[in-house]
């Protein structure tokens, strides 16, 4: 599916016109009947467990600099195990709010609830219509010890042993797919662990629900307004329900939204704004949001993001005299904590 709308119309509403594509028919469940039903993004697919890590490599480098996001398969974690946290996510949820608000988020670990977040103020001012979790890195930082917050082991027994399973595995997906992302920027594949970026990094398992309602009392409302991920690399799972769509050129004064379909047991991953610095545009961190689907629907993003004390600046193989850095150094931790007070205000 594809929708456009235009930055000025995004502004005052979200008008959208069609695309010159032949393909296009009115979408009879379209939201508010503002869609037009297209053919989807075909992404690239990258296959972890490939033995030809140059040709991965290369498949990435593609994927990244063309579409910033692509879909991950065999990357070694059990449909089991990601259903079994689908399931222990929609139980969290289903608790009563006074429950949940007791892990409210401190530290940016626990609960969020509904409308807490704005990606974009713009489009989204009431706040996106999504409640999530926060789940920080298992080991205690340099800094400080650990903070995540649990349910209480009476109500939700197996909760935590799940989350941390399921912590564990995405990480280590996280860290070979760095290892092919450095191989792809013509580095040595441990790069990113010889820069302190991917030793105790900064990986926050994200549990979402969105409601999944259109309209609330005629405001348009997002599951998750137009943004950007902050970090290094998302792996995301979702469990099938439609919503999500990426903007290709987040610069153009007319916006389209491309559907991303589900692929059952692959993980959709994307580029983040910190992997954009280091490679000075090069690899596109790709403007992204959920369409709510008229049906509940629930997701888990995994940010796989550096080190705090990790200095993100332009890698050497992405700049030149003729392209030089466009971004000055940052710590991974403050670039983190400013984008974060900015999204909640706090
Ligand atoms: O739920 C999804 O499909 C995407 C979530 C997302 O974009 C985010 O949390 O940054």
């Amino acid at each position: 599916m594809i929708t456009c709308t235009t930055q000025l119309e995004k502004s005052n509403k979200d008008t959208l016109c069609t695309l010159p594509s032949p393909s296009l028919v009115p979408n009879p469940a379209g939201v508010g009947g503002r869609k037009l039903m297209a053919t989807a993004l075909k992404l690239p697919i990258i296959d972890l467990s490939s033995p030809d890590r140059l040709s991965s490599a290369t498949a990435i480098r593609q994927a990244c600099t063309e579409y910033g996001f692509f879909y991950l398969v065999n990357h070694g974690v059990k449909e089991e195990l990601v259903t079994r946290v689908l399931e222990e996510s929609k139980k969290f949820f289903l608790l009563p709010l006074e429950e949940k608000m007791k892990l409210a988020r401190k530290e940016h670990r626990g609960y969020s609830p509904l409308y807490a977040e704005i990606l974009d103020p713009s489009s989204s001012p009431k706040g996106d219509s999504k409640e999530s979790y926060y789940i920080g890195p298992l080991e205690d930082s340099s800094h400080q010890k650990n903070l995540n917050q649990w349910p209480p082991e009476d109500m939700m027994p197996s909760w935590k042993s799940t989350m941390e399973s399921y912590h564990r595995e995405v990480e280590s997906v996280g860290r070979k797919l760095l290892s092919l992302i450095a191989l792809s920027l013509n580095l040595e594949d441990n790069f990113f662990e010889k820069i302190g970026a991917s030793n105790k990094p900064s990986s926050f398992l994200r549990l979402l629900r969105y409601p999944g309602e259109v309209m609330i009392s005629k405001e348009e409302i997002y599951g998750a307004s137009a943004h950007s991920d902050y970090g290094m690399v998302t792996l995301l799972a979702t469990d099938g329900i439609p919503g999500l769509q990426v903007c290709r050129d987040k610069d153009k004064h007319q916006r389209c939204w491309e559907d991303v379909p589900h692929i059952n047991g692959a993980f959709i991953v994307n580029i983040g704004d910190m992997m954009e610095r280091w490679t000075n545009c090069l690899f596109r961190s790709t403007l992204h949001r959920v369409m709510p689907a008229g049906q509940e629907r629930f997701s888990m993003p995994f940010f796989f993001d550096p080190n705090e004390d990790c200095v993100v600046e332009c890698i050497k193989s992405c700049c030149s005299d003729s392209s030089p850095p466009r971004f000055p150094p940052i710590r991974s931790g403050d670039y983190l904590r400013e984008r974060f007070r900015l999204t909640y205000g706090a």
